[in-house]
């Protein structure tokens, strides 16, 4: 295809190549892109912060797949000044020759017929292609301007669109001796919520990108302001060895027990499989899953599989080692899972999604296939590293100990809150309302803070928990001191879900869920954002569906109040201070008196209410889990024993708005 002889048809009248020698006509017409526009949700999951990333997902994605088709090594994305974005890769460049059964060029299809991308090319290995798949035409119906450039064949090609309609037809603007294609566009501001891209966001999809797909150079600029020294907020992401460069970052502060990082890469019934994985010394699995680029985070086969295998050749090696002879009990699947960090990222040509979220894999015949390949590759690796083998074991037999030590503790806990009465803690101040859905709960930092909001609610739907000073570190305690802690025998009991196991709480018992709304409400200060942080990782491990359903949020009270005379402003952000003081200071009576607030402890009870728990009023910041294997990590270090890491993370990010899990 490359060296036919393209030209340009720029009436769109004529046709250009023939249908031998191009199949741009097997492109199929699918669907219009006015269907996007009216219903964006349904094709890029939401129009807040999330969908408006998701376009650039959906564009580089295009890019990764002309890399996993091996042509083309380089993808940089810009955050331009204005706002907009721009991604460019070296790959063949799209094809600009005309279509005859649309009659337009195929650049213009691709670009505003929906799905046509994925359905272009079929001999290349085409796998990628974001969670929801819609294409780059899709990025092009939500935005107010698209711009693609096209280098090939010599030709430097443009074409402009807005909203999804071609501004003209495809031009050429130049010679070029290079190929590739450029996408700049901007995101329609009257569909999205918001159109102000994070830098961290891309950032750590970049990342996970790079990691997922090694020996591609994928690179973001900021444009939109210049550091102290004139420079471009700038990251680049490579990885030579992919799978286990990632596990390497995800444990950059855990302790590893074993020497090396095990690595999986195998097709099997035409799946390609890659895993990696290393144990550390921390009680915690670490395992994440991807399909096509996808983190799936509630599994499906592929997990299973590797479970499976796992299990299955860890045990036999272990009984063959003679190392469970004396054991008198028996080993649990979860038991081979403790400690464990791994990354398992499979192709699957047709993958089933399935699931709350669509992110669970159902097509049966990969979990064979990933079995099959774990037990080939780690059976190997034990027999050829006697040493690690040991030590996986004895790991593996401590975690079963502890294990039945920590169901004691538990079978005790739950028998006591039989015994007293309700089952409800005694600190809790319940609210009357028994429809779940209508009801919030408030874990609040501090007695004193925690009876000022008892003052301040409305009782009808808040209840209010205080928890006493730091809850216990779940990153640094076993499974039997988390459950013997009382603030987090409390939190289980109020939210009346049972305590499980870290397994047993993956599928929690949602419907017995008590209140949709919990919600986090702490000082806002360095202290209050750690104690946020240990709460959000306690309901990271041990209640993930309950974040995964989206019942997990965090209250932001006002840092000031600016008065002057009868006049009152509460502020959220410097900004909004600046904005305050100047405002009020064009009054005549009387100065701008500023107060600061550091706890939740120096405002009465109305203003609590006014400013942090009246529905009408608040903001709530709900929590999501974007990126698990990135907040596992940030988790693992916020947690950890690695103190400096810490400090350099908390102080880098003083508000703890920007740790969003
Ligand atoms: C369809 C067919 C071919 C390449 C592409 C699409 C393509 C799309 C994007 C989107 C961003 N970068 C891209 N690079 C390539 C194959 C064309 C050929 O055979 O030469």
């Amino acid at each position: 295809m490359d060296n036919l002889n393209e030209e340009v048809n720029v009436n769109n009248t004529k046709a250009v190549g023939n249908s031998n020698e191009y199949s741009a006509d097997s492109i199929q017409v699918l669907e219009g892109l006015e269907a996007v526009r009216k219903r964006p949700a349904m094709y890029i999951g939401d129009t807040n912060i999330k969908g408006l990333h998701h376009l650039v997902y959906e564009v580089v994605d295009n890019s990764i797949d002309e890399a996993l088709a091996g042509h083309c090594k380089v993808i940089d994305a810009f955050i331009n000044e204005d706002g907009s974005i721009t991604v460019s890769d070296d790959g063949r460049g799209i094809p600009v020759d005309y279509h005859e059964k649309e009659k337009k060029s195929a650049l213009e299809v691709v670009l505003t017929v929906l799905h046509a991308g994925g359905k272009f090319d079929k001999d290349s290995y085409k796998v990628s292609g974001g969670l929801h798949g819609v294409g780059v035409s899709c990025v092009n119906a939500l935005s107010s301007y698209l711009k693609a450039e096209v280098y090939r064949n010599g030709k430097k090609y443009q074409q402009e669109f807005s909203i999804g309609k071609p501004l003209g037809n495809v031009t050429v603007v130049g010679d070029t001796d290079r190929t590739g294609t450029t996408i700049t566009f901007k995101p329609d501001a009257s569909i999205f919520t918001t159109v102000e891209y994070n830098f961290e966001i891309l950032e750590s999809r970049l990342r996970e990108l790079a990691y997922l797909n090694k020996k591609i150079r994928l690179t973001l600029t900021d444009k939109r302001e210049k550091d102290e020294n004139d420079n471009f907020r700038f990251a680049e992401f490579y990885s030579e060895e992919g799978l286990k460069e990632f596990v390497a970052f995800l444990d950059e502060n855990r302790e590893k027990i074993t020497e090396n990082i095990i690595n999986v890469e195998a097709e099997k019934a035409g799946v390609p499989v890659e895993i990696a994985l290393q144990y550390n010394n921390s009680y915690s699995e670490n395992v994440h899953s991807y399909v096509n680029n996808i983190n799936t985070i509630e599994g499906g086969t592929h997990l299973s599989g590797f479970r499976r295998g796992l299990t299955r050749t860890l045990k036999a090696y272990a009984e063959k080692s003679g190392m469970l002879a004396k054991l008198k009990f028996e080993i649990s699947g979860d038991d081979f899972r403790e400690g464990l960090t791994a990354v398992i990222s499979v192709k699957v040509q047709e993958p089933q999604f399935e699931g709350q979220t669509k992110t669970k894999l159902g097509n049966n015949d990969v979990m064979g296939a990933v079995d099959q390949a774990v037990s080939e590759a780690l059976g190997n690796y034990l027999e050829e590293n006697p040493r690690d083998a040991r030590i996986i074991v004895q790991k593996v037999i401590l975690a079963a100990t502890a294990r039945l030590a920590a169901r004691k503790a538990r079978e005790l806990v739950q028998r006591k809150s039989v015994l007293s009465g309700s089952g409800l803690p005694g600190k809790l101040a319940d609210c009357a309302e028994r429809d779940a859905s209508l009801c919030e709960i408030y874990l609040v930092e501090g007695d004193s803070a925690g009876g000022t909001a008892k003052q301040g609610r409305d009782r009808k739907f808040q209840a209010i928990m205080p928890l006493r000073g730091k809850i216990l570190n779940v990153e640094k305690a076993m499974n039997h001191k988390i459950f013997e802690n009382e603030e987090i025998k409390n939190i289980f009991q109020a939210l009346g879900v049972s305590i499980g196991t870290i397994d047993d709480s993956m599928a929690l018992n949602l419907e017995k869920l008590r209140y949709h709304k919990v919600i986090i409400m702490t000082d806002a200060d360095i202290d209050g954002s750690h104690i946020t942080t240990l709460i959000m990782t306690f309901f990271f491990r041990h209640m993930q569906d309950l974040i995964a359903n989206g019942h997990l949020y965090v209250a932001t009270p006002p840092l000031y109040l600016i008065k002057r005379g009868q006049q009152e402003r509460y502020c959220w952000t410097e900004d909004d201070r600046q904005r305050a003081v100047e405002d009020l200071g064009k009054g005549k009576e009387g100065s701008v008196h500023i107060q600061r607030y550091k706890g939740l402890g120096e405002m009465n009870a109305e203003q609590l209410w006014e400013t942090t728990m009246n529905p009408e009023k608040r903001t709530l910041r709900q929590i999501t889990i974007d990126s698990a294997a990135e907040a596992d990590r940030i988790f693992s270090m916020l947690m950890g024993d690695d103190v400096p890491p810490r400090r350099e993370f908390i102080e880098k990010h003083a508000k703890y708005a920007k740790i969003d899990v």
